[in-house]
């Protein structure tokens, strides 16, 4: 009975595997501020660089003419500019660099306008220096139900999240991280943005670990029962 309960310590004295936050430069599209009577600021947001068909900066607060037209953007902390595309997309290079054996989660919030029909949306993580070199990753999972902005207050907004898992020696190893974001027909909108990396336990590890503890183990209950003689 000595092994598995040597075996159920070891799992549960290991470290709890933390997710790293990577931050996200301008995540809330925030910066530049402009005047929200303005609505509209077809540029790209600080630290984001675009390309394709129309993208920009909406400001919904309350002189803004989307004002009713939008639901509030569901982040408490939020001063109400987001990100709106039509055909168009944003990226951004991030400093880390692509890991080995990591789980990527990424998150946004992703809007609807009222009286629209939702077309499409991207949230992409990739890596490569610009777009148009860019290799994009295939989602592990991925949860994005298409918002439908209609009577409710916050049903034009819903959360996306897609998690991206590596290996050992993944393509672009080392290579920066490059997160995208696009959509179009109608007005795609996204605010929030979020990225973790979780390191993912390389297969034989936890091997490793009990086949190392378990004789240790064995041998102080052997040493136990010795001096109990
Ligand atoms: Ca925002
Ligand atoms: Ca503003
Ligand atoms: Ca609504």
């Amino acid at each position: 009975m000595r092994r598995p309960i040597a075996a159920i310590l070891a799992l549960s004295l290991a470290p709890p595997i933390l997710a790293d936050i990577i931050p996200i430069a301008n995540s809330s599209f925030e910066s530049p501020n402009f005047a929200p009577a303005l609505g509209t600021l077809t540029e790209a947001p600080t630290a984001w660089e675009g390309g394709g068909g129309q993208f920009g900066l909406i400001d919904r607060g309350p002189s803004s003419p989307w004002h009713a037209g939008i639901d509030r953007t569901p982040d408490a902390a939020d001063f109400e500019q987001l990100a709106f595309f039509s055909g168009g997309y944003l990226f951004q290079v991030l400093p880390n660099a692509l890991a080995a054996f990591t789980t990527y989660t990424l998150a946004a919030d992703v809007g609807d306008t009222d009286g629209g029909t939702f077309g499409y949306g991207d949230l992409q993580l990739g890596y490569g220096a610009t777009y148009s070199l860019a290799t994009f990753l295939t989602p592990a999972t991925a949860v994005n139900p298409a918002p439908s902005n209609g009577a409710g207050t916050t049903d034009g907004w819903v959360r996306w999240t897609c998690t991206f898992q590596t290996g050992a020696g993944p393509a672009g190893l080392g290579q920066p991280l490059m997160i995208a974001i696009g959509g179009g027909n109608t007005l795609t909108l996204f605010d929030n943005l979020s990225l973790t990396a979780t390191p993912t336990p390389a297969p034989g590890a936890l091997s490793f670990v009990l086949l190392g503890l378990l004789p240790r183990s064995q041998r102080r209950a052997t040493r136990a029962a010795q001096s109990d003689r």
